[in-house]
């Protein structure tokens, strides 16, 4: 598994008799469900695996950005170009509030981006898949923030309160997000037949990466169970992914496209959809930095950031400007 690059000290979970008298006491304030505040006492561990989360969190809202940049100047029309980058504009801002919160573990937002940059930081596996066709702005608000949303609704409840708190905001969003998605897909599939085998072709390449948004099963999940303990995790990646497939099913059929996965049926025992199994490999070869656009995608996030760099200055020798003259009022 290509996990643990921060290394959070945590190698195992403790129980309850192994910890000292802080880290109990922290523990039992979890359990109650008090919110962790930035300033309460934190085990470091914890600490480290909130900013190795909300971190990777905010990197995928940002490079999140560059799949549907790709279409803001080729939407069918100003409507549908108004309302991406509306959401793009979104995810941007869904990355400044992560970042902020991040920050509020004591780290910094140009160490956060400078692991981004340098390859050493995670970011959403799904965002290294290539946006080919219109039929792909459907599909990513239905699928991808869709399950966004399912994995993200937990969050509001987490035990972080910065983190929970960005997250109420967050899902407001990705509601809105997933329903345009959605609805650039039923138009499709109430337009022509190459329009319908368009918004086919894009379900056939967004199901299985959404289904890896979810994260490795949860017997090979290193992270799962401590992250259950602090509530950071409420419900395991097979629960959430569970969920995002029994909810996905009616909205395809609805839409008359067909999930490409041979084996989906209705297990009527489990009151759930049974479903195919995932290639894991494929996922694990984009954790590694060798999905379709990996390489695309830290290039383009780089050369933003370096195309920035006079503007940051600027926004800096601003600050400074008033800080002296502020200073000379005083
Ligand atoms: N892609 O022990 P596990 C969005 C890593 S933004 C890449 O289960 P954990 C949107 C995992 O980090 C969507 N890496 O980990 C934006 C760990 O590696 P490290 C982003 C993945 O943390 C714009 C290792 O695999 N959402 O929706 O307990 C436009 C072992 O996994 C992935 C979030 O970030 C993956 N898919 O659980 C539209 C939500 N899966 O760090 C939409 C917050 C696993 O140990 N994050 N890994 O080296 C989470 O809920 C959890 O971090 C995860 C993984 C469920 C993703």
């Amino acid at each position: 598994m290509y996990a643990q690059l921060v290394d959070t000290g945590a190698s195992r979970v403790r129980s309850l008799d192994e910890l000292g008298p802080q880290e109990r006491e922290f523990q039992d304030r979890i359990d109650a469900g008090v919110k962790i505040e930035p300033r309460d006492w934190m085990p470091e561990a914890y600490r480290k695996t909130l900013v190795r989360q909300i971190s990777q969190h905010a990197h995928s809202e940002i490079v999140g950005q560059l799949p549907e940049g790709n279409w803001v100047t080729r939407a069918p029309t100003l409507q549908r170009k108004a309302i991406l980058l509306a959401k793009i504009q979104d995810e941007a801002g869904h990355g400044l509030y992560l970042y902020s919160a991040a920050e509020t573990l004591g780290v910094s937002r140009d160490e956060l981006l400078e692991a981004l940059h340098a390859g050493k930081a995670k970011y959403s596996s799904i965002f290294n898949y290539p946006t080919l066709s219109w039929a792909d702005m459907g599909a990513i608000g239905w699928l991808v923030d869709g399950s966004a949303i399912i994995n993200q609704i937990p969050l509001c409840r987490c035990s972080y309160g910065p983190y929970a708190r960005a997250m109420v905001r967050v899902c407001k969003e990705e509601s809105f997000h997933a329903r345009q998605g959605y609805d650039i897909l039923l138009a499709l599939c109430r337009g022509s037949a190459e329009q319908k085998a368009m918004a086919q072709d894009a379900l056939n390449r967004w199901w299985w990466p959404a289904l890896m948004m979810f994260g490795p099963p949860d017997a090979e999940s290193v992270n799962s169970r401590q992250s259950a303990n602090w509530r950071i995790k409420l419900f395991s990646n097979d629960e959430l992914r569970q969920r995002m497939v029994d909810q996905t099913v009616p909205q395809a059929e609805h839409l008359g496209l067909t999930i490409p996965d041979p084996s989906l049926r209705w297990n009527e025992e489990r009151g759930h959809y049974d479903f195919g199994e995932i290639d894991w490999d494929e996922f694990h070869a984009v954790l590694k930095g060798n999905g379709p656009c990996n390489r695309e995608r830290l290039r383009t996030r780089v050369q933003a950031w370096e195309e920035g760099a006079w503007f940051r200055d600027a926004l800096v020798a601003h600050a400074d400007k008033r800080a002296a003259r502020d200073a000379r009022a005083a």
